[in-house]
């Protein structure tokens, strides 16, 4: 196979390995591995520097949705890069790519949304949640309304405020995290913390955490409910079917905003444009980003309501905006992303082709001997590593079979990946039947393996 690189893979390692800080990465235990270096996309595979053909089982970072390669967006980009290749959208201007963006994602949007604040990413998006809330409730003569509930084991991105909405306590272990006025709730996850309630009965449960949590902080302090309709990073956290209907419940009695965190589950990734829509709730806001361009260029936005908008127009100058905020050339890729998912129906496809298709064999993972939960909605699966099916016990070591896991099915060319000892996967949108079944044949594969290595190890019970 021809590969792209120029150089040996030796190469890009040392200086990757000298000048290169990566992201969520151990800097020595990395270097001293030597990292992957991935030179080509086309559609759902990838190649790396080695001629590798791999199958891109997360679509880059659950956001590859259209799949990789795609001309359109490259002959997109070029046009507009020819035009105008940056503005900014401050001080009374904007371009035609800002605004063709902003009243294609009015079309697919909810109809409550008719507007959307543009900016670099989901962690930027996240960021203007916090001020667009808590600006919310001032302008209305609220102030004290200041408070964001948030649930524990959420991920909203890496920035401070992103951070800190997020509940993951590795990354507040870390520079002064959360930011004062985020509380963090239980999380929907029955499989690690259901404990005998059925999952019914632990979805009403979680989802009345929401409430007591409202009650108990006063709801003339509580500014908005943040969540994601499924937890990604998280570990493809499904909700039990009674947590959504009963949150809409609770948020219908209190007065605070919802704002539902679209970054990973919208565009397609669950069968609906977006992922609220899937779950019948009605959120206020929507963070987007990700499958807003499949992560062609970077960028993000809010979509906000017009029960928001209203208020914000009462506001007076909002202080708050990114020098990419609507950046021309990322917008362009985004559209020509929204029409490839529009024209070529790749939500109806989830909905009603290949998610059925894929959940039907991946749910059939369920039986193998490693596997304590198979699940998946739309195209955002998981599987439960344990080491006795009987029962939800966990391995010891926090995660390491996870990663054991995730290092086998790199070698069986498939890219999963581990959340503690759950394996993940978010293919592109785009994926054949034939992918479909190659990435399960390749999934049993790396499950058998672990197998035979947990076994040796002594450690299946
Ligand atoms: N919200 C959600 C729900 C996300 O999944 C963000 C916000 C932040 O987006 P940016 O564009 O700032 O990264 C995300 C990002 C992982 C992983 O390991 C997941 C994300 C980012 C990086 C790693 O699963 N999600």
């Amino acid at each position: 196979m021809t590969v792209s690189n120029k150089y040996p893979t030796a190469h890009y390692r040392a200086l990757d390995a000298a000048h290169h800080l990566h992201p969520f990465s151990d800097t020595r235990a990395l270097n001293a591995e030597g990292t992957r270096v991935i030179v080509k996309g086309e559609g759902v595979w990838l190649t790396d520097s080695e001629g590798n053909r791999i199958l891109d089982g997360m679509a880059g970072l659950w956001c590859v949705n259209i799949g990789h390669g795609r001309p359109e967006i490259a002959e997109a980009v070029n046009r507009q890069m020819a035009e105008i290749s940056y503005y900014n959208t401050f001080f009374k201007t904007t371009h035609p790519p800002a605004v063709d963006l902003a009243a294609l994602l009015q079309s697919v949007a909810p109809a409550q949304f008719n507007r959307v604040f543009f900016t670099g990413s989901g962690s930027e998006s996240n960021d203007t949640v916090v001020r667009m809330v808590r600006t919310y409730w001032a302008t209305l003569g609220k102030p004290d309304k200041q408070i964001i509930i948030a649930r524990r084991n959420a991920y909203h991105g890496s920035t401070m405020a992103g951070a800190s909405l997020g509940g993951m306590k590795p990354m507040h272990a870390q520079g002064g995290l959360p930011i004062p006025g985020i509380h963090h709730i239980a999380q929907p996850y029955w499989f690690d913390e259901g404990g005998e309630m059925s999952p019914d009965d632990f979805g009403v449960w979680a989802a009345e955490e929401l409430g007591r949590a409202i009650d108990a902080l006063g709801e003339d302090k509580v500014a908005a409910f943040i969540a994601e309709p499924i937890q990604g990073a998280g570990g493809v956290i499904i909700p039990p079917r009674t947590y959504w209907p009963t949150v809409a419940r609770i948020l219908k009695e209190r007065d605070i905003l919802f704002v539902s965190d679209e970054v990973i589950c919208g565009f397609g990734r669950l069968g609906r444009w977006f992922g609220s829509e899937h779950f019948g709730t009605e959120p206020d806001l929507m963070p987007i980003a990700k499958g807003l361009s499949s992560g062609y260029l970077p960028i993000g936005g809010v979509m906000v309501s017009d029960k928001v908008a209203h208020v914000l127009e009462e506001t007076g100058d909002f202080n708050h905006g990114f020098t990419y905020s609507g950046h021309p050339v990322a917008c362009a890729a985004a559209i020509a992303n929204l029409t490839i998912i529009r024209d070529e129906k790749l939500v109806e496809r989830v909905a009603d082709d290949i998610g059925p298709y894929l959940q039907a064999k991946w749910r059939a993972l369920a039986d193998h001997p490693l596997v304590g939960e198979a699940r998946m909605e739309g195209l955002m699966g998981a599987l439960e590593l344990v080491p006795d099916k009987r029962s939800r016990r966990r391995f010891e070591g926090d995660g390491k079979v996870g990663l054991l896991c995730r290092d086998i099915s790199f070698r069986n060319n498939l890219v999963m990946r581990a959340t503690r000892d759950s394996m993940i996967i978010s293919p592109p949108l785009v994926l054949s039947h034939d992918e479909a079944d190659e990435l399960i044949r390749l999934a049993t594969l790396t499950l058998d393996q672990t197998h035979a290595e947990l076994k040796r190890q002594g450690l299946m019970g």
